[in-house]
Order: C-alpha cells, then sequence, then structure tokens
C-alpha cells in the first residue's frame, strides 16, 4: 500500500503537470526577469490559482529571489514552493471532531454529484475507527436511490443510519436524526443532504431549515457546515462558497476528485482569497481516499516529480 505523501503525490500528477511540469519547461537556462516572472504568472493563471493568489506569489517570488541574490531561472521552483506552502498555510485548521457537547452535528451540503455521499462514507469510516460513535442522517429524500447510496456506505462503514422514505420533509429527517444522535449518545452526527445549485434559491431554504432544525433539536451541541467542493471546478468554487456561506455558513471545506484533474490550484485561490479552512481532501472513489488537508505535504507533493 501507498504511504500518505505518495498517495497524494500520485492522485496530484495532472495538477503537477499543469504547474510544475510548465514552469520547469520554461525557467530551464533561464535568468530570473520580468519576462521570466509573466510567462509563471501566465501559467499559475491558466491552473486555476486565481489572480489574487497569482499576484502574491509571483510578488513573494521576486523579492524572495531578490533578498537572497539568487538569479537563476531553476531557483524559483523552490522559492515557489516555499511560498506555495505559506499561502495554503495560511488557512489550516485542526479537522478532528473533538467537542466537548455531545453530539457534534457536521451538515454536508454541496452542489450536485461533487461527493457529498461518498465523502460520507469516508468520514464515517475514518471516525468510527477512530472509536467514535457516529450516526448518518439520510437528509436526501429527493431520490430513492440516494436513500440507498448512503445506506450502502453506513452498513459499510458500521455506523447507524436514521432514514425515511423518498419525498419525505428533509428537515422531519433531520429533527429525528438529532433527537436519536442525542438519544443514542453519539458523538457526531453527520447529515447527508441533496445536491443543489447554489442559485436556487428555495433549495437554499431548504437548507436553511435542516440547520434550524438541528439547532433546536440540538441547542446546545456544535452544529457545523462543511461544503464540499469538486476540486476540477476551477474559479467558480469561490462562488460556491460564498453563496453557502451566507445560507447556512461554512465552517469547513472538503475537496474531491483532486485525483482526476488539472485544476487544483484551486486551493491556492481558495487560500488567498477565503478565510474558511480546508479540512480533507477527496483523492479517489473509495473509502480511504480521505487525507486530512496539510499543507505543507501538499505543496511538496505538487513539486515533487
Ligand atoms: N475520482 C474521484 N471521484 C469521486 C471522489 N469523491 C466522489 N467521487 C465520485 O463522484 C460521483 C458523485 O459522488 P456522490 O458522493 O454521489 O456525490 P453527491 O454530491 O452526493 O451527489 P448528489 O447527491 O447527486 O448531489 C461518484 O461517482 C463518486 O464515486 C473523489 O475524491 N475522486
Ligand atoms: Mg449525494
Amino acid at each position: 500500500m501507498l504511504n500518505s505523501f505518495e498517495k497524494l503525490r500520485r492522485s496530484l500528477s495532472k495538477t503537477k503537470a499543469s504547474i510544475l511540469g510548465k514552469i520547469t519547461q520554461v525557467v530551464s537556462r533561464r535568468k530570473i526577469d520580468d519576462d521570466l516572472l509573466d510567462e509563471i504568472e501566465q501559467i499559475l493563471i491558466e491552473a486555476d490559482v486565481g489572480v489574487k493568489a497569482t499576484m502574491r506569489l509571483i510578488e513573494s517570488v521576486r523579492e524572495s529571489a531578490h533578498a537572497n541574490k539568487l538569479t537563476e531561472g531553476e531557483d524559483i521552483i523552490n522559492l515557489l514552493q516555499q511560498e506555495i506552502s505559506k499561502l495554503l498555510g495560511r488557512d489550516s485548521a485542526e479537522a478532528e471532531v473533538v467537542s466537548p457537547v455531545k453530539p457534534a452535528v457536521w451538515l454536508i451540503v454541496g452542489v450536485n454529484g461533487v461527493g457529498k455521499t461518498t465523502t460520507i462514507g469516508k468520514l464515517a469510516t475514518r471516525f468510527a475507527a477512530s472509536g467514535q460513535k457516529v450516526l448518518i442522517a439520510a437528509c436526501d429524500t429527493f431520490r430513492a436511490a440516494a436513500i440507498d447510496q448512503i445506506t450502502i456506505w453506513a452498513e459499510r462503514s458500521g455506523v447507524d443510519i436514521i432514514k425515511s422514505q423518498e419525498g419525505a420533509d428533509p428537515a422531519s429527517v433531520a429533527f429525528d436524526a438529532a433527537r436519536a444522535a442525542k438519544a443514542r449518545g453519539a458523538d457526531l452526527l453527520i447529515v447527508d443532504t441533496a445536491g443543489r445549485l447554489h442559485t436556487k434559491t428555495n433549495l437554499m431554504e431548504e437548507l436553511k431549515k435542516i440547520r434550524r432544525v438541528v439547532n433546536k433539536a440540538l441547542p446546545d451541541s456544535p452544529v457545523l457546515s462543511k461544503l464540499i467542493i469538486d476540486g476540477s471546478t476551477g474559479q467558480n468554487a469561490l462562488n460556491q462558497v460564498r453563496v453557502f456561506t451566507d445560507a447556512v455558513g461554512c465552517d469547513g471545506l472538503i475537496i474531491t476528485k483532486l485525483d482526476g484533474t488539472a485544476k487544483g490550484g484551486v486551493l491556492l485561490a481558495i487560500a488567498e482569497e477565503l478565510e474558511v479552512p480546508v479540512d480533507f481532501i477527496g483523492l479517489g472513489e473509495s473509502v480511504d481516499d480521505l487525507q486530512e488537508f496539510n499543507p505543507e505535504q501538499f505543496a511538496k507533493a505538487l513539486f515533487t516529480q
């Protein structure tokens, strides 16, 4: 089995090709000058790093090269890795569940198909393995298949699930689940919700209602909204974070599907432009393909061939 760094390094291969691969090509046998930095700026922007984060990185690399009297194009690679690690580290936070009040509640939200249900399966498995009592609420009542899907994940991870019929009111399932979590002494209640476009006001209202109902049933519990973002979304991710934050808050991000995309640079844009921390990253479809986000390791993996 691969160790977690090796797994991360391989999973990021497409993003790495779009950043390190291209930069390696342009720096060779060049001196550090404005033209070269402009070319690197272009590469970063095309790799979904976002304009603001790109500007910050280029300026830091320029200053650092100057301060350390580095002149060779190849030096940029090390400098950039350091600066990327610093930028990502600005938002690093503890992703653990530890809450003095039981149960803690994680509302798992996001647009359609980003990997909410799969991520819940991974999280439930992980937390159950570390000895926590986890309960899942199947609040995507939109499709019968969604209830079946989360039920299979609950069975696989050996945790209990509270569910209802297709078409049931998701807020009432959430209420039942919150009561059950309390009664059963659960450490963590994870709530699966239906995918919704952030532009659909009525669906965002439904999410607010789920949150209100859970708060009411568990007035002392921390209720955290965890937003799932598909790593291949690119710059639209920023918009999704803003809209979901307005509706139900956003206490942490989980960025999925980083294994299949060249757009992983979006994590840099998120770190630069948003306050919210990245808790976990998804690197594949199976239960082990979830890692706690570690800025330094991420930057290193992006720069290790
Ligand atoms: N490659 C890859 N695929 C993933 C990852 N996470 C989820 N998927 C896949 O993405 C697809 C959608 O996953 P779901 O978990 O059903 O997504 P969802 O957000 O619950 O979807 P809706 O409930 O329909 O909104 C599935 O085929 C998953 O296997 C990941 O980290 N990497
Ligand atoms: Mg789902």
